[in-house]
């Protein structure tokens, strides 16, 4: 039986299968990017709701494994040499499950870097500008009078949108006909900018015809609907 006592964060969220891949999430846009990649690739894991409305990602137990206070972390007793794994950054834990399973990413080592460097453009991207638009449009920034915050952020999400959309023109998946850990980590982006973030007229959404496509398509993906709706919800 794995032993996973070691790691403080199972004394606040304990392991009940131990051996499974310990997954420390909200279903935020971050989050369910390591939902739908575990789903996708068919992985076990076991998921612990970390409640970031109530401040649980800076707790003690849980900055012992992500300094920086965010989910999505994980903790994988089967990792490298067969070492139990600690990792955050949603990028990186989405290309070490590809690089684990296999699956998502290209076989042919340039598609893999090319697929890489999408996930980053998520990440360094799409990721800040939509959160900060979130923020300016629908949260506490939305009484801010001076209205170039949310300008500028409302501009660079459109443009962003732009790029996405150029790429998947004659592309099924960003990845041609392969759904890759890039698709992965922008569709909940793009699926909550214009759901919870209520942005969909903002950025002009319909105005980009592939990337709607695109979505769709993503988010009629089974393993995608369910990784989507963990933890279940009543
Ligand atoms: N770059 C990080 C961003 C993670 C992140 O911003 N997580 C947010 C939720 S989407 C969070 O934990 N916020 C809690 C807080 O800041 O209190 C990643 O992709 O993993």
């Amino acid at each position: 039986m794995t032993d996973l006592s070691a790691f403080p964060i199972t004394t606040r969220w304990p392991a009940t299968h131990p051996d499974r891949l310990q997954l420390y999430f909200f279903p935020t846009p971050n989050g369910v990017k390591v939902s739908i990649a575990l789903e996708e690739m068919g992985l076990p894991y076991e998921a612990h709701t970390v409640n970031i409305g109530k401040d649980e990602s800076w707790t003690p137990e849980f900055l012992s494994l992500n300094p920086n206070g965010k989910i999505p972390a994980i903790l994988d007793p089967n990792g490298p040499d067969g070492k139990p794994l600690v990792l955050f950054e949603s990028g990186a834990i989405l290309v070490y499950l590809a690089e684990k399973t296999g699956k998502l990413i290209p076989a042919d080592a340039a598609r893999r870097y090319e697929t890489i460097q999408w996930v980053f453009f998520q990440m360094a991207n799409v990721g800040p500008m939509f959160g900060q638009l979130g923020f300016f449009h629908k949260f506490a920034g939305r009484s801010i009078e001076d209205k170039r915050p949310l300008e500028r952020y409302r501009d660079e999400s459109r443009r962003l949108i732009g790029v996405l959309d150029k790429r998947l023109a004659g592309r099924q998946w960003i990845m041609d006909d392969e759904f890759t850990i890039a698709d992965v980590s922008l569709l909940g982006w793009m699926r909550n900018l214009i759901g919870f973030y209520e942005a969909r007229e903002l950025v002009g959404f319909d105005s980009f015809a592939n990337v709607a496509r695109w979505l769709e398509q993503g988010l009629a993906r089974p393993a995608v609907q369910r990784g989507l709706e963990i933890p279940p919800r009543g």
